[in-house]
């Protein structure tokens, strides 16, 4: 037993080492010195109008960030189940800087309610989520994140290019320099945390000063967050998601998909008791495993909306749950 272990323990420095220096050598390598990159600016510079020699010394500055690759390799929805969910989403301190938030922003959120339909609790819930109300909004320079992904990752590598593309055509629109800018590892930015295709296509401008700035004003984040559930469908005044008595209900129902796909008469057949919604409402039937044991709800469109910022139901549901946590801790006033 011994024998193996110091064996191992041998064998496994140099191993370590010998991959250590394979990574180097293909990381260490400059950006601008590979033929993908050039390919890509060369592609984008014709198709933008970009200088092609200026865009190409973009890349001087992005580096190889192993971390990224470590992070992006284990999402951490993943991992997590319902129960931390919560511990780390429904907190007391979550609940009353979000409220704060709310006081402080009540103006541009009743204002964003209004124009799309989405309750100010909502939308301050899916800021707190993301960054803690714009407290922690990721600490990569979005040029390392995005460089990284597009040309050292090979299972996203198309789809990161594309929003490398956008990161550079959003910096370009809203006169930011590039390499000032920071993000998750993913290269989600701001309050909200918007990937740069989805900064282009859906922030506004909400406080009208000619900049879409949902890295530092909250009330331009206010709008794009609610902005974004519209276009994705969200109904004006519709509900999000009902807890229900599921008890004898067939179990390979639950957990189909994110979307609505069976109707409350098809469900009340199966024998679910559930007399607040109409009969022909959609409805995806959900199990959790929570701190008591198994929770059943109804997941309705808008808890379907809330899924298309991050696809996961234990996201969505943390969202509502927060939601319903700064409808009550601010309702001494009016804004909710
Ligand atoms: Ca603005």
């Amino acid at each position: 037993m011994n024998r193996f272990i110091s064996i191992a323990s041998l064998l496994l420095p140099s191993l370590l080492l010998q991959n250590f220096l394979l990574q180097n050598q293909a990381f260490a390598m400059d950006y601008t010195e590979r033929d993908e990159v050039r390919a890509f600016v060369k592609e984008l510079a014709a198709a933008e109008s970009f200088d092609e020699k200026e865009l190409l010394s973009l890349f001087k500055h992005a580096e190889y960030k192993q971390k990224i690759v470590d992070a992006i390799s284990r999402p951490a929805e993943k991992v997590l189940n319902w129960d931390a969910y919560q511990d780390i989403f429904l907190t007391e301190r979550r609940i009353e800087a979000g409220v704060e938030f709310m006081y402080e922003n009540r103006d541009a959120l009743a204002a964003a309610s209004k124009t799309y339909g989405v309750p100010p609790v909502i939308i301050t819930a899916i800021i707190g989520v993301e960054t803690m109300y714009g407290r922690i909004t990721g600490g990569y320079r979005v040029l390392d994140a995005l460089a990284t992904l597009s040309f050292d990752y090979p299972p996203r590598s198309r789809f990161f290019r594309s929003e490398l593309k956008h990161f550079i055509l959003l910096a370009r629109e809203e006169k930011r320099m590039i390499t000032d800018l920071t993000g998750s590892y993913a290269g989600a930015m701001g309050m909200g945390q918007f990937i740069p295709s989805s900064y282009r296509r859906y922030a506004v401008d909400f406080d009208q000063d000619g900049h879409r700035d949902i890295w530092n004003n909250p009330t331009d984040a206010i709008g794009s967050v609610a902005n974004y559930l519209a276009e994705h469908g969200w109904q004006r005044e519709g509900r999000v998601t009902v807890a229900v008595d599921a008890v004898g209900v067939p179990a390979d129902i639950f957990n189909e998909s994110l979307k609505p796909t069976r109707t409350v008469a098809e469900l009340r057949e199966l024998g679910l008791r559930e007399e607040s919604l109409v009969m022909d409402e959609m409805v995806s039937p959900m199990r959790l495993v929570g701190k008591q044991g198994d929770e059943f709800w109804l997941g309705l469109k808008n808890f379907y909306v809330i899924t298309r910022y991050n696809h996961s139901k234990l996201y969505a549901m943390a969202v509502f749950q927060l939601s319903e946590g700064l409808r009550k801790g601010s309702a001494e006033f009016a804004v909710r």
